[in-house]
């Protein structure tokens, strides 16, 4: 108990990290809380950057010169390498899956018994606006005798040991879950450290809110667009109120506002975009899990549980659904009909 008028005890992402481990897997050799340890300064290290692009001249597009000559590195490109270096660095990644390098990448000098899957700089086309951004990541065990290859992360998405997201926003939040529900964290940039803000966060059941980009509705299937056409008809005799359309176009932001505020998310395949646009293994993956976690559910356009899955590539795309249990299974009554 405090008798300070701030809290003097706060429990910070590496105070998590360990405690979490001794209280549910005492015996495990502590791997995983090292490489979470990494992965918390790849988002720090992207978070800073991403505050000083305007003044460092960052903003722009990669290819670009600045007014010395010199190369300009776009910022997905610096994220891109953060957070490869900080992954190689923490020797306990052997596999790497990043939405910016076309190949998976194996850590041949590493020994490490982990893959990651990563966007490092999810929404970037946001980032000139001073929009929020994120980091997506989702983590497996290697395979039992792998030495690292493709199949360590060619999975189903329930195989995951950890995953999460950072959103680089007015703060910089870290949700993260390791199997045992969500968990938010906010980064005390003074301190340096990303603090426990949200324990055990959960979904709210059902909410009146869309998320969308309704651009594309002309291509979307008549189930889809019956499902989007009923949240906006009231029914006037129950004094019913039309669902409120929020889309910021950066997935990560987008998720954050339906995780705290419920409501459903939804980047559907259509007749333009077959297999819709979000890639399964860190976009689509990281966020069900989040989502199962708090709660909540994710499907795909056919109203499968998008953790059940299981790509054939490492860039594969899948529709996605995810959100609130009630507005999810509402949307279940349409593209099941
Ligand atoms: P990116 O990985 O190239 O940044 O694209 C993914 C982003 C998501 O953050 C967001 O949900 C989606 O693209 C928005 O797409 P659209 O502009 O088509 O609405
Ligand atoms: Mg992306």
């Amino acid at each position: 108990e405090s008798k300070t008028p701030i809290n003097t005890d706060l429990v910070t992402l590496t105070r998590f990290i360990i405690e979490e481990q001794q209280r549910l897997a005492p015996e495990a050799t502590g791997e995983l809380s090292l490489l979470l340890n990494a992965l918390q300064y790849a988002f720090k290290f992207i978070a800073h950057t991403i505050r000083r692009a305007e003044l460092i001249n960052l903003i722009g597009l990669y290819g670009q010169t600045n007014s010395t000559g010199d190369d300009q590195k776009k910022l997905d490109v610096i994220g891109d390498e953060i957070f490869i270096n900080a992954m190689k660095a923490s020797g306990n990644v052997k596999v790497l899956v990043s939405e910016e390098q076309e190949d998976l990448i194996i850590f041949e000098g590493n020994s490490g018994n982990y893959a990651v899957c990563c966007d490092p700089i999810d929404g970037s086309s946001n980032l000139d606006a001073g929009v929020s951004v994120g980091t997506i990541f989702g983590v497996y065990k290697l395979n039992s005798n792998s030495t690292g290859s493709i199949k360590d992360v060619l999975r189903s998405g329930n195989e995951m040991v950890a995953a999460g997201y950072t959103m680089y926003g007015a703060s910089a939040h870290l949700m993260l879950t390791t199997g045992h529900g969500l968990n938010g964290f906010t980064l005390d940039t003074n301190l340096g450290e990303f603090i426990l803000t949200h324990a055990n966060l959960k979904i709210k059941n059902s909410k009146k809110i869309y998320s969308i980009n309704e651009g594309n509705s002309f291509y979307w299937s008549n189930e889809i667009q019956n499902y989007i056409s009923s949240l906006k008809k009231p029914q006037i005799d129950n004094n019913d109120k039309p669902y409120s359309a929020r889309y910021i176009g950066s997935m990560v932001a987008d998720v954050h506002r339906t995780l705290l505020y419920g409501g459903v998310f939804g980047y559907p395949s259509d007749i333009k975009s077959k297999t819709g646009k979000l890639r399964i293994l860190y976009e689509c993956f990281p966020m069900a899990l989040l989502l199962e976690q708090a709660g909540g559910m994710a499907v795909n356009d056919k109203g499968e549980r998008i953790l059940d899955l299981i790509p054939k590539k490492i860039h594969e795309r899948s529709g996605i659904w995810l959100g609130s249990k009630e507005e999810i299974e509402k949307l279940l009554t349409f593209i099941k009909k």
